[in-house]
């Protein structure tokens, strides 16, 4: 069998880590060998640490996007085909990266495409962000951060709406028809990770075609670094201590009060996401809104010891993002939890410039 790359693009918090765990998980379970490619403008990643705990291989390119580190992706699919090859490799560029068709797709066609197959290039869209761009709107992003939104969605070979579950059936369907009539090159699927509706529906639409950037997008670079440089971007590692502490509470209260301090400031949240590992345990957390965007999920056990993943992506100044991260975390482990810092990175992404930028579809 033909090795098969899926590259899988969308805005910081669409689901897209959501809908390669599960894809994994079923791809794996019939047996399949599959390979993950995380990445992110610097390491420290919540999405690699959750991944690599499905048994699928995960290979990482951080510090720079795909985009700007081609022979970086390049390296990464021939670390997760070594040794055993895989049947499928998902790849997931970062969600403020777009212009992927003429930098990512043509140039994998052309460098790849004679030992791989690539995939149609898909593009996660929330629902709630996609209704209000549709209507004309930013949805509470900056506006250049709006245009690369857009630009993502203009690329798509398959647009993925995803969270279905926040929606009714009606909704949907009024949803999918608007975006038809935007998009109407597009493949257009729905899915629900909650439910695992149109998850089969999707994997049947990127594995049995092979039409992969079938569109480029003409992208004003001066725009799309601005939509990049609004945003600050903080990863962190951090060494967690304390007897008998509830580490659900305690990832729930951090993040409940850095929503709280950031919706209090009017700074937009474009995902803010946390791993808590502890023994073999671990919970996730995650903010991609305001305050009612929350989510917890999984569970860890009362242990001494415990070690948090935090990436925020959070239109403000770096600087400023890392003082409200470093007060929350002061004021919420108080005297009880020592909290030791293992890595911290914070910055704002520089302008993009692409390895390669293709100004025609590769022909296969
Ligand atoms: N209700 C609902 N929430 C979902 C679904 N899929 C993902 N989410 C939630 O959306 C949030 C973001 O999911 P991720 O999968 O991390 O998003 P992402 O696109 O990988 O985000 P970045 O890597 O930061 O760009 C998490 O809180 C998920 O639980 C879904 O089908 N329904
Ligand atoms: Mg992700």
């Amino acid at each position: 069998m033909t090795t098969r790359l899926i590259t899988v693009g969308g805005f910081l918090g669409a689901g897209k880590t959501t809908l390669l765990w599960e894809t994994a998980k079923r791809l794996t379970a019939r047996g399949m060998r599959v390979g993950l490619i995380t990445n992110d403008q610097a390491p420290e990643l919540v999405d690699t640490a959750l991944l690599s705990r499905n048994g699928a291989r995960v290979a990482e390119v951080s510090g720079s996007c795909f985009c700007c580190n081609f022979d970086g992706l390049l390296a990464a699919v021939s670390e997760v085909r070594a040794g055993a090859d895989a049947d499928v490799i998902f790849a997931e560029p970062v969600g403020s990266c777009t212009d992927l068709s003429a930098t990512i797709i043509q140039p994998l066609k052309e460098h790849l495409g004679h030992e791989l197959v690539i995939a149609p290039l898909s593009v996660m869209v929330d629902p709630v962000r996609l209704s209000d761009t549709l209507d004309g709107g930013v949805a509470d992003m900056h506006p250049s951060a709006a245009y690369i939104y857009r630009k993502q969605i203009e690329e798509a070979d398959i647009i993925v709406i995803s969270k279905t579950d926040l929606l009714t059936a009606d909704e949907v369907e009024v949803l999918k028809t608007r975006l038809c009539k935007a998009y109407p090159k597009a493949a257009i699927f729905t899915v629900s990770m909650h439910t695992g509706e149109g998850l089969d529906a999707w994997l049947a639409g990127v594995t049995q075609s092979s039409e992969a950037g079938q569109h480029l997008a003409e992208v004003d670079y001066d725009i799309y670094a601005e939509g990049e440089a609004v945003l600050g971007w903080l990863n962190a590692t951090i060494a967690l201590r304390g007897d008998s502490t509830d580490w659900n509470a305690f990832a729930e209260d951090l993040l409940k009060a850095l929503s709280q301090r950031l919706d209090s400031i009017g700074a937009s949240v474009g995902h803010v996401k946390l791993i808590l590992e502890a023994g073999d345990g671990f919970l996730m957390g995650n903010l991609t809104g305001k305050r009612e965007t929350l989510s917890i999920r999984g569970s860890v056990a009362c242990l001494s010891k415990s070690q948090l993943t935090l990436n925020a992506r959070v239109q403000m100044q770096p600087e400023a993002l890392e003082a409200v991260v470093r007060d929350v975390i002061d004021s919420n482990c108080k005297d009880l939890i020592t909290a030791t810092p293992c890595a911290w990175r914070c910055l704002s992404p520089g302008r993009p410039n692409p390895t390669h930028r293709y100004d025609h579809v590769v022909k296969m």
